[in-house]
């Protein structure tokens, strides 16, 4: 016996991938149901070897249903997961909408997985944002080891982070680029993506950062440890999916890179690609499709006592999304929902 799962948003990015993944992990569900705005209506998804036509969103109960994975904008979030979560579904939410309330936990299964059995809570289980996820995989293990203070983060994230439109708009200008007669000005982003980078993600805070920065440092600390001190820099670059950061890492004792890169090795949900010859290192278009955050470029940063860098880089849609969803569903279903 398994759970009846619904997914939310399936027509999205994530939400796709959250039905492939849902298949291609096994994930034991009796039941899955694709839901949509009635925009959408009827659209076929795929889920493993069969079809799923969405259902309304709008009219659709969630009793009897175990799980939903919500992929959907944070405003929708509020009218469904409310709905979901008091007809007994447990809601895991890739919106930021609940992931900064106190009484919500907010997983990395790597990471907090104990933090699940707070879902009771008010039966919702929030999902962070993608470039906190793969940070944090990579992070706790080292803060076990010889305790992070501070982490200065710069970020390198794809377009998919913005969603379809992200696509379409890099895919357009790259293409408008060797054909100057039809100019695509930015519209999903605040300069041309195409052949640039641009130093801003999210709407801008009263500090002068952006949410997307903000949302590092908060989610950093509530994963991991409150008192690890981040700061960061979010850049969009013209790439379509995967996120890259780089991150140096001061510590309270002193940590090997040697050491480091072993701790690393032996941790969940990391792939270690560090040689130190050209290719020796993992980019973007190498991790898409995968589960793995992969961690490159460890090094000792000699300017601090106790410091490090590293280069992380992940599938944002997967390990930054919807992996990370179904995840969270599985330490559900072995710590909680049990079944069977
Ligand atoms: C981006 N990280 O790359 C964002 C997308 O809070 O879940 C995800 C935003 C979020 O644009």
């Amino acid at each position: 016996m398994g759970y009846r799962v619904a997914v939310v948003g399936a027509t999205g990015n994530v939400g796709r991938e959250m039905l492939n993944i849902l298949a291609e992990r096994q994930f034991p569900a009796d039941e899955v149901v694709a839901l949509a705005s009635r925009r959408s209506l009827g659209t076929e998804v795929s889920y493993g070897d069969t079809t799923l036509k969405t259902k309304d969103l709008e009219a659709f109960d969630f009793t009897g249903w175990d799980i939903a994975l919500f992929a959907i904008g944070s405003d929708a979030t509020k009218t469904y997961a409310p709905k979901a979560a008091k007809a007994g579904c447990v809601v895991i939410d890739n919106s930021s909408l609940y992931r900064y309330d106190p009484d919500i936990p907010l997983v990395v299964p790597e990471v907090n997985p104990e933090a699940v059995e707070q879902y009771t809570n008010r039966n919702i289980i929030a999902n962070p944002n993608c470039s906190t996820a793969q940070m944090v995989v990579a992070l706790k293990p080292l803060h076990d080891r010889a305790t992070i203070k501070r982490v200065v983060v710069s970020t390198y994230q794809s377009v998919s982070g913005a969603g379809k439109e992200g696509i379409d708009e890099l895919w357009d200008q790259t293409k408008a680029v060797y054909n100057p007669t039809s100019e695509v000005p930015p519209s999903k982003f605040q300069k041309q993506i195409a052949f640039n980078v641009i130093p801003h993600i999210d709407v801008f805070m009263e500090d002068g950062s952006t949410k997307e920065e903000w949302k590092m440092v908060a989610e950093t600390k509530k994963i991991v440890d409150p008192s690890i001190k981040v700061t960061a820099t979010c850049v969009r670059v013209p790439v379509f999916v995967g996120h890259s950061e780089a991150v140096n890492i001061e510590f309270e004792e002193f940590l090997d890179e040697d050491e480091a890169r072993d701790i690393l090795r032996e941790a969940p949900g990391i792939m270690v690609i560090d040689k130190r010859e050209a290719g020796g290192y993992v980019t973007p278009v190498e991790c898409v499709g995968d589960y793995a955050t992969f961690i490159s470029r460890i090094r000792q940063d000699s300017t601090i006592e106790n410091g490090l860098n590293l280069w992380c880089v992940s599938d944002n849609l997967r390990k930054g999304a919807a992996l990370n969803a179904v995840q969270i569903a599985e330490t559900l279903g072995a710590r909680c929902l049990k079944k069977g």
